[in-house]
């Protein structure tokens, strides 16, 4: 029986990655993608995410819109990367999806999935969680279908990524989005693992990967994912502005959990300024899995060769 995976990502440049990384995964079946209109405009995001599915010959696979807006938004340029991606020469000439108003919302389709689904999912968020949560304020009854939720989000031992006003730093933006429906993920006590900035830390996008990449070109989706990463290189070289893999080092952990290393902890979220997002470790906290460490050349190798198709 394969691995069931519900995806909920935000829609930017390596949530898209993710999506299609999963998409190569064997023994994999995807069995629906939510957008979170987090890291992206919903409309340009979900054309994406429907893009690429087609190009995977996957257009079947069910769309969920996400109409909840979280209460820290992102940065509009960060936001606005999706309608570059829409006009790439593999993807302008697929047809758009169906108009995006028809799809239902990304909690029902979250609470239809999960009912219906005839074994244990996964699920992978690689945006905020605010989806999930309300699925599960709905239908709490459903916890029960999860297998595990592997969530990239968090930063425990090192700085967040958050740089803004009324805010000290700490926070990781996917966390920091919505704190409140963060800290009541983490307060279910569910099989749930953060893949951190303490771990992404350790991927950024670099020239060097790029490059073997662009020796892999007549592959379809090296060529594809090649474009998408160049996209990342307009940031600022410094730490907080610098892309990493992050999404596509917590998908992996679908597929290579084995290189990781692990901790248990007990952790919880602030919901307040000046450290709204933060997650940190907290004797009195709640039990949740984090990645701490992973096999670097492993993981690069690994999307090198999943890209080969
Ligand atoms: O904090 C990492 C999360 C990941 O899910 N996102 C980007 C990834 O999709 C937010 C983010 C942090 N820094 C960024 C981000 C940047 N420089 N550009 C776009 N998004
Ligand atoms: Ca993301």
């Amino acid at each position: 029986m394969p691995k069931l995976i519900l995806m909920d990502h935000d829609g930017a440049i390596d949530d898209l990655l993710s999506q299609l990384l999963v998409l190569t995964m064997p023994d994999t079946e995807l069995i629906g993608v939510t957008v979170t209109p987090a890291d992206c405009y919903i409309e340009p995001a979900l054309e994406s995410t429907y893009k690429l599915l087609q190009l995977m010959g996957k257009e079947q696979v069910a769309l969920g819109r996400g109409d909840y807006y979280g209460i820290n938004a992102f940065p509009n340029e960060w936001r606005a990367r999706p309608e570059i991606i829409n006009a790439l020469p593999m993807l302008i000439n697929l047809p758009k999806s169906p108009d995006p108003y028809l799809y239902p919302s990304a909690p029902d389709l979250i609470i239809d999935k999960l009912s219906s689904a005839t074994q244990k999912v996964t699920i992978l968020m690689t945006g905020p969680c605010s989806n999930l949560v309300m699925a599960l304020e709905k239908a709490p009854e459903l916890k029960a279908k999860i297998d595990e939720i592997v969530w990239m989000a968090g930063a425990f031992r090192t700085n967040g990524n958050v740089q803004t006003f009324q805010h000290d730093g700490s926070a990781e933006w996917n966390v920091f989005w919505d704190p409140i429906s963060s800290q009541k993920l983490v307060s279910y006590e569910l099989p749930l693992t953060l893949i951190p900035l303490d771990v992404t830390n350790h991927v950024p996008v670099t020239k060097k990967f790029l490059s073997t990449l662009a020796t892999q070109i007549d592959y379809k989706l090296s060529n594809l994912t090649g474009q998408l990463w160049a996209l990342t290189l307009d940031t600022i070289p410094s730490y907080h502005y610098t892309y990493f893999m992050w999404d596509l080092l917590a998908t992996s952990y679908l597929a290579m959990s084995e290189q990781f290393t692990t901790e248990i902890v007990k952790a919880n979220v602030s919901t307040r300024p000046p450290n709204a997002g933060q997650t940190y470790l907290d004797s009195n906290g709640y039990e949740l899995k984090i990645a701490t460490d992973v096999n670097v050349g492993y993981f690069y190798e690994y999307i090198l060769k999943q890209y080969k198709q």
